[in-house]
């Protein structure tokens, strides 16, 4: 019988997303603690990891345009990022105060060159699948709690994602941060208030 029924996902805590990493999200590193403590709580537990080839096409380098603007790719709007987590980088490594060990899958996302992946369910496309909802269902999970960097744009798509996909989803703000780029903050929280996603501190 599986009474296990409640994952934890981390997303994101990585190098680059805390003080001092290339795309560093203010106060990113705070949340460390009280993840770690939730990682102990919780019966399973899933870390995403932001994972890009060198020359992504999120990149704003290889376009030659200023990071935080924004570009049309086939799949719609993206914004353009400073390269970040390039795979095999310090950067693109956990931070090292998380604790890893307690994690039973860790999902990499991202690494198509053509395609940027903030959800960790789906890549921007909202198609192409990273396989994540098959494992999560196959062991029974049907309660997610999710954390981690950043609040406005890989949590608030994992958790729309989630929600869609018929998963039970709350997200704990308090164990998160956002980079909050242009009112991304209060219309990311508002998407996920309006998809049923429940938030809490
Ligand atoms: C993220 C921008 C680009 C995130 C990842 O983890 O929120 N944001 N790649
Ligand atoms: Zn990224």
């Amino acid at each position: 019988m599986n009474d296990v029924t409640e994952a934890l996902i981390v997303i994101d805590v990585q190098n680059d997303f805390c003080p001092g990493g290339a795309l560093a999200v203010e106060g990113g590193d705070e949340i460390i603690p009280r993840i770690n403590r939730l990682m102990q709580e919780v019966p399973v537990v899933v870390l995403t990891q932001d994972w890009h080839p060198e020359e992504h096409s999120s990149f704003a380098a290889l376009h030659g345009q200023a990071p935080f603007s924004q570009i049309d790719m086939p799949y719609g709007p993206q914004t353009l990022w400073p390269s970040h987590c390039v795979w095999g980088s310090k950067g693109a490594e956990f931070h090292p105060h998380l604790d890893i060990d307690p994690a039973d899958l860790v999902i990499r996302k991202g690494f198509r060159p053509q395609i940027d992946s903030y959800s960790a369910f789906f890549e921007n496309d909202h198609k192409t699948p990273t396989g994540l909802a098959g494992y999560l269902r196959e062991r029974g999970i049907t309660d997610l709690t999710l954390v981690g960097l950043a609040l406005d744009f890989c949590v608030a798509w994992s958790a729309i994602d989630a929600v869609k996909l018929g998963f039970n989803v709350r997200v704990l703000e308090g164990a998160c941060r956002a980079i909050d780029l242009g009112g991304s903050l209060a219309a990311a929280r508002a998407a996920m208030i309006d998809a049923g996603v429940a938030l809490e501190v």
